[in-house]
């Protein structure tokens, strides 16, 4: 596998910066997790849609083909208690660089720091931490938190996290673990001299408690009055990995696909995940609510044999999509559509 050359990586990374929050003088730092360009994409994509994981591995190096970029059929996360994925893809990238030229974040010691953490992966939950330091979560999916503090956060694709640190003085690993994966993103605080840090090196707060959305909860300024659901939408997460037919209540996506709604409603989703895979499940246009007071989220992991019932307020008229975010269960079929008028 050819390293890509610095230069590939710097226009690359401006790709990804153009879209993203970084004011130097604020210290707010937008910070990017992705999975990587695998160069056979193609192939592997279209196997996934076609859903031919399991018959038909790729031909392995060595056998005239490319090296199969399918994970391991063993791989396992136990947080999302399930396979991680499905790719395995060479490269994760923070920030559009690889760990071999990582963004350095410069600071002074002491200095309070907000890291937004996006997760604009296909394929890839991560598990992040700041060597040595620990966070305080202030926001989820743009809305506000009961201050937690956390040494490791699980961020499943689409999902984002605003957090605080105060560095320390130093260089420090900032590290987005590729879940269930065994490969890792890596970016740089750097508030003294002093050499990068090892690349190898793994931190202890990634084996520590990692925190996740469903502990936390909803900042006072943002708590809804409770109110019965005006309508319920069950919302049933089907499919499996053989056949690669991931679908919403047995239903591919099809673009006439409705599923109603009336402006001013309070509507439930009742997501109920009958898959062994975990699904980052994502609604456009509104943010929906945790149960018992949990963080208004837009996208919300949900594990296999997981019930989750987030409520949401209709007040955005329009076709707004529900879908899982893993780019190839969307693909294959898991999405739908809301749609309501303006009364
Ligand atoms: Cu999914």
């Amino acid at each position: 596998m050819p390293d890509p050359s610095p230069v590939d990586m710097e226009e690359l990374s401006e790709a990804f910066r153009r879209g993203m929050d970084y004011s130097r003088a604020g210290l707010d730092m937008g910070f990017m997790g992705a999975d990587g360009f695998p160069y056979d994409d193609r192939f592997t994509e279209e196997r996934a849609s076609r859903g031919a994981f399991r018959q038909q591995r790729g031909p392995g190096p060595g056998h005239g083909g490319p090296p199969s970029r399918l994970l391991d059929d063993k791989a396992r996360s136990t947080l999302l208690r399930s396979m991680p994925g499905n790719i395995d893809y060479p490269y994760h990238l923070i920030n559009g660089r690889t760990n071999r030229h990582p963004e350095t974040f410069h600071a002074r010691p002491g200095d309070r720091i907000r890291i937004r953490f996006i997760n604009a992966g296909g394929d890839t939950a991560y598990r992040v931490a700041l060597g040595d330091h620990d966070m305080t979560i202030t926001h989820t999916d743009g809305n506000p938190v009961e201050h937690a503090r956390a040494g490791a956060l699980l961020i499943g694709m689409a999902e984002r996290y605003d957090v605080v640190v105060t560095a320390k003085d130093g260089v420090f690993p900032l590290v987005a673990l590729a879940e269930g994966k065994s490969r890792h993103a890596l970016a740089v605080l750097r508030t003294a001299n002093g050499r990068d840090p090892d690349d190898r090196y793994r931190l202890r707060e990634l084996d520590g408690h990692v925190m996740t959305a469903d502990k936390l909860r909803a900042h006072e300024s943002v708590r809804a009055r409770s109110r019965r659901p005006d309508r319920t939408l069950n919302m049933r997460l089907t499919g499996n990995m053989l056949r690669f037919n991931w679908a919403i209540n047995g239903r591919p996506y099809t673009p006439s696909q409705r599923y109603p709604v009336e402006q001013g409603e309070r509507v439930r989703l009742e997501f109920r995940n009958l898959t062994k895979m975990w699904h980052p499940v994502h609604l456009h246009g509104h943010s929906f609510r945790l149960p018992d007071g949990g963080p208004l989220k837009d996208t919300t992991i949900v594990r296999p044999d997981e019930n989750i019932a987030v409520d949401f307020d209709a007040d955005n008229p329009g076709l707004w999509m529900l879908h899982c975010h893993n780019i190839y269960h969307s693909e294959s079929g898991m999405m739908t559509v809301l749609g309501y008028r303006r009364n």
